[in-house]
């Protein structure tokens, strides 16, 4: 059989990825504005060990060395995320212009050691400014959110492989506007389809316009996907599991590539869905250089609504309990070619997981189960590639150990360890399987 790295055309995009607040700290330096998760972390209960963002991995002091550490992993690209309110403290009115010298920095950096720099304009950071003005439920955001994506291609575009508009839209709206677990910690069916409309709407609007400035980056969005299944044969689960892959999947894909949204959703939010402009559909449905999917797990759906756990079935988890299953990422992609022939080409931004033998014992972190997760999933993209898939890329989640959003700094995604008393940072032995796993596609 063909080794795994030889399934991988030369030109395949390998990288690591993180997002700002959940690695940077320094929330207050540099005339950076409150973000909407700087405020959530205030709320009692709201984070599991009541941490917040205001040091968390100390990026942004640590930029030289972290870049050194993303070298050394011999990945080609590295994807990161933008605070906006580094860039505009409010979200409106005035830029701060110290706000993207860091980025330019973090840009340049990547440059020099010939990693392509993939940049998103919305990991979750929303200044609380714009919040105040209500937010993502506002159409005004949707303004806001253009300009704050025109300056900062105006300053870094012309050094940037990609763009990203939003990451994960069906997190910010369904987690930080229905369920309320993430920030800003709301629950309403209703504002939380405004926002989702209002995201994919800011996405397209984005687009447009930073093609008529001329873009030099491929642009895209990042959609959080799992593949969706029902837990048993019967026709209720296979319905229930339909309208729960509508919710999630198609909700956001068929507006981005058909320019609708799917009917079952529609009925289902009656008066509840969202307020829909003439103009709007067609400005969501721009083409994209580039679809980014996260993929953790897959979703197995009872009509029953019985939270159908993999746990209590015997069935391998991570240490954040969500299924490890490789398979579904080849479904996934199978799936999203055919429901969308013309699908662009495919990133997997995020992949990985948060592991019980993360702990570090003798100076080493020896994540086997980790590295079993990545070596599935990898191999999971190659079968859907032989598919016909057209996969591009594949980026590890993530770089180092983090804040893990609700679970504070409890779990641990990272191929690298961080020690939060000191601030060390030690690859763990995915790192090194990761590096040489690279070393042997370069041939
Ligand atoms: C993604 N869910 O978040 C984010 O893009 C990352 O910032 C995060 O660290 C990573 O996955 C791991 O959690 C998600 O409950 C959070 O379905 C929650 C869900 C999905 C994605």
């Amino acid at each position: 059989m063909n080794p795994l790295h030889r399934q991988f055309p030369a030109d395949f995009v390998w990288g690591v990825a993180t997002s700002s607040f959940q690695i940077e700290g320094a929330a207050h330096e540099d005339g950076k504005g409150e973000s909407i998760w700087d405020r959530f972390c205030k709320q009692p209960g709201a984070i599991a060990d009541a941490s917040n963002g205001d040091v968390a991995c100390d990026h942004f002091h640590r930029l030289d060395s972290d870049l050194d550490l993303i070298a050394s992993l011999g990945v080609n690209a590295y994807r990161f995320s933008i605070a906006w309110p580094r860039v505009q403290a409010l979200g409106h009115g005035e830029f701060n212009p110290r706000g993207l010298d860091f980025y330019e920095r973090l840009v340049d950096g990547l440059r020099q050691r010939g990693i392509q720099a993939w940049a998103t304009l919305n990991h979750w950071d929303l200044p609380q400014g714009l919040q105040d003005r209500g937010g993502w439920n506002d159409r005004d955001t949707v303004h806001r959110f253009v300009d704050y994506a025109r300056h900062v291609q105006a300053r870094l575009g012309d050094r940037l492989h990609g763009i990203t508009t939003h990451n994960e839209p069906w997190v910010i709206a369904t987690l930080g506007h229905d369920q309320g677990n993430f920030a800003p910690g709301i629950k309403s069916r209703k504002i939380a389809a405004q926002v989702s409309h209002h995201l994919l709407l800011s996405h397209g609007l984005a687009m447009q316009s930073l093609r008529a400035d001329g873009a030099k980056s491929q642009l895209g969005i990042v959609l959080n996907l799992s593949s969706t299944v029902p837990a048993t044969a019967m026709p209720a689960d296979i319905a229930a599991a339909d309208l729960a892959d509508s919710r999630s999947r198609r909700w956001y894909a068929d507006p981005l590539f058909k320019g609708h949204y799917p009917a079952d959703v529609l009925a289902e939010l009656g008066a509840d869905a969202p307020i829909v402009q003439a103009g709007d559909m067609a400005a969501i449905a721009q083409p994209m250089d580039y679809l980014g999917i996260n993929y953790y797990t897959r979703s197995v759906i009872a009509a029953s609504g019985e939270d159908w756990n993999a746990k209590g079935r015997g069935l391998p988890v991570s240490d954040m309990d969500w299924e490890i299953y490789p398979r579904g990422l080849t479904d996934l992609l199978v799936q999203m070619h055919r429901d969308y022939p013309a699908l662009p080409p495919v990133y997997i931004t995020e992949n990985g997981g948060a592991f019980k033998d993360d702990a570090l014992a003798q100076g080493r972190v020896q994540d086997d189960d980790r590295i079993a997760y990545l070596r599935e999933h990898i191999a999971a993209v190659a079968r859907a590639m032989q598919q016909g898939v057209p996969m591009a890329g594949y980026m590890v989640w993530s770089l180092m150990d983090n804040f893990e959003w609700a679970s504070g700094y409890l779990k641990r995604f990272g191929i690298v360890h961080v020690d939060y008393a000191t601030q060390a940072r030690t690859p763990k032995a995915s790192a090194e399987w990761y590096r040489q796993f690279l070393r042997d596609w370069r041939g």
